[in-house]
């Protein structure tokens, strides 16, 4: 597969090209990967198998790289749905540049009104003991520990602040290979993600152009992904999914990555942790545990997906009594659709199901709902 060039490559692009992924310090991706993941492992106050998640989120590609691009999407399952989606470059081509930033924003059936909109400018950080990325006046910062990730944004006449605590100091990195964050076997240097924040309780407000100001509540996920590679040449595309349940009292979440390489191989990342909240209160959590995060590991994950089903199960060990996990999805309605510069397409559905789990011992139902996002890349302007 060759890409054509869009536009000719100047010997001074040509050497950023070489100077492969700026990872930030402390941040794991691309080290040896982590073997002991979660394995029905039991329940530990945040988790100490990967970095910090505070670093891991910084962009990892330089705006000025000749080549890359880098995603950051928020999930919110809650008052309204919601999906920002951070971007810089473009993940279907070739030999875009990073340079351009945008915030792609879908938040649905505001009284009556989708609001779909998109943010255009240079994508700018900064580190430091608060961490932001900024895309005009348009911020997602940080704190050192990663306990908060705050977003604020301005589009359409629309103010929305959005403030996710982390239920639990936790970050999930699958590793396909030999590599921390890696998402893909093939690729040089490859596509890797993370999910910085696998299960956060967001508040905050939507201000609207007639004057409303909406007190917002949810749940939210945020991802981060990135290579210095358009997706096609070794990706088809991938699927990707955050299920919520919440059952009596406990509430799980569920994520998983299903990376399509060119080749035919599959790859399977999924994470599986719980939060006990305080009785009476959904927001404030009294312990917090990760079961499973887990990544090509047939024993211990098992999708299954056929037209708009998908299956999941997690066996069950001595610390749940043997009692295994089933979450039983479909998929239904688009939530938002986004179409990149080189013509790819992510698209975001409602998930909605049932899931049996462990609890006390014993095997209980819960509902779960969430979000399903596919992303498939063409080389509608690169193919020759
Ligand atoms: C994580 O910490 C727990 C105790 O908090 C310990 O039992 C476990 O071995 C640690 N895991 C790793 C991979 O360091
Ligand atoms: C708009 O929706 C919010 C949240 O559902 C609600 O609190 C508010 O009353 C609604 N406003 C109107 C004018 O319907
Ligand atoms: C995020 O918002 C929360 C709630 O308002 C606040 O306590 C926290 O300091 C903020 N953190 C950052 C990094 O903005
Ligand atoms: C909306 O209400 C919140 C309190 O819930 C307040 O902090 C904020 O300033 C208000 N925003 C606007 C634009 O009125
Ligand atoms: C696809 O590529 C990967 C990585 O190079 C390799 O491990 C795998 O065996 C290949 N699969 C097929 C079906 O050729
Ligand atoms: C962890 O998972 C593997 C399967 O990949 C299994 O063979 C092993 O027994 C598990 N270990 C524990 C401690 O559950
Ligand atoms: C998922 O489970 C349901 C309920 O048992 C079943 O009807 C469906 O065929 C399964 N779908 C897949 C893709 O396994
Ligand atoms: C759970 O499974 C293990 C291994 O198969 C077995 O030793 C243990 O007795 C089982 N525990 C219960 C409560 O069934
Ligand atoms: C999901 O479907 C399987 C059969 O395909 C069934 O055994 C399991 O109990 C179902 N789980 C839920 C939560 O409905
Ligand atoms: C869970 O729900 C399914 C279908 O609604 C039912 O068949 C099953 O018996 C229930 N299981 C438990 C443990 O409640
Ligand atoms: C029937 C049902 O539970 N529908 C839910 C599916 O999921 C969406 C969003 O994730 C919810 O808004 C629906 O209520």
């Amino acid at each position: 597969m060759h890409c054509k060039r869009l536009f000719p490559v100047s010997a001074a692009a040509a050497s950023l090209l070489s100077s492969v992924l700026a990872f930030q310090p402390g941040a794991d991706y691309g080290l040896a990967k982590t073997t002991n993941l979660y394995n029905c492992s039991g329940s530990f106050p945040t988790s100490n198998v990967t970095a910090t998640n505070s670093a891991d989120t910084l962009p990892q590609i330089e705006p000025s790289s000749g080549a890359g691009w880098e995603l950051w999407d928020f999930f919110m399952h809650g008052t309204f749905p919601i999906i920002l989606r951070w971007s810089q470059g473009d993940q279907s081509q070739c030999d875009a540049a990073p340079v351009i930033g945008n915030i792609d924003v879908v938040i649905l059936d505001v009284n009556g009104t989708n609001v779909r909109s998109t943010v255009t400018g240079p994508l700018t950080y900064k580190d430091g003991d608060v961490k932001v990325i900024s895309i005009g006046d348009n911020t997602i910062q940080w704190d050192a520990a990663a306990q908060w990730y705050n977003v604020t944004l301005c589009v359409d006449g629309y103010s929305l602040v959005l403030n996710t605590f982390q239920a639990m100091l936790d970050t999930f990195h699958p590793n396909v290979g030999k590599y921390n964050g890696r998402l893909s076997s093939v690729g040089d240097p490859g596509v890797f993600g993370s999910v910085p924040i696998p299960r956060g309780h967001s508040s905050g407000y939507l201000a609207t152009p007639d004057q409303q100001n909406i007190t917002l509540d949810g749940l939210t996920v945020l991802t981060h992904t990135f290579s210095q590679k358009a997706l096609p040449p070794y990706i088809n595309g991938y699927t990707a999914a955050v299920v919520w349940g919440y059952s009596r009292a406990f509430y799980d979440t569920h994520i998983f990555f299903q990376i399509d390489e060119a080749n035919g191989t599959v790859h399977e990342a999924a994470y599986l942790g719980r939060a006990i909240p305080v009785p009476g209160s959904t927001d404030i959590f009294q312990s917090t545990s990760v079961t499973y995060a887990v990544t090509d590991d047939a024993a211990l994950y098992h999708l299954s997906t056929s037209g708009k089903t998908i299956n999941a199960t997690l066996p069950g060990c001595p610390a749940t009594n043997n009692i295994s996990y089933s979450f039983n999805l479909t998929t239904g309605s688009v939530l938002g659709e986004f179409t990149d510069m080189g013509g790819g397409k992510t698209t975001y559905y409602t998930l909605n199901g049932t899931t049996l789990a462990p609890f006390g011992g014993i095997a209980v139902n819960g509902t779960v709902a969430g979000v399903f996002e596919v992303s498939h890349e063409r080389l509608s302007v690169s193919l020759q």
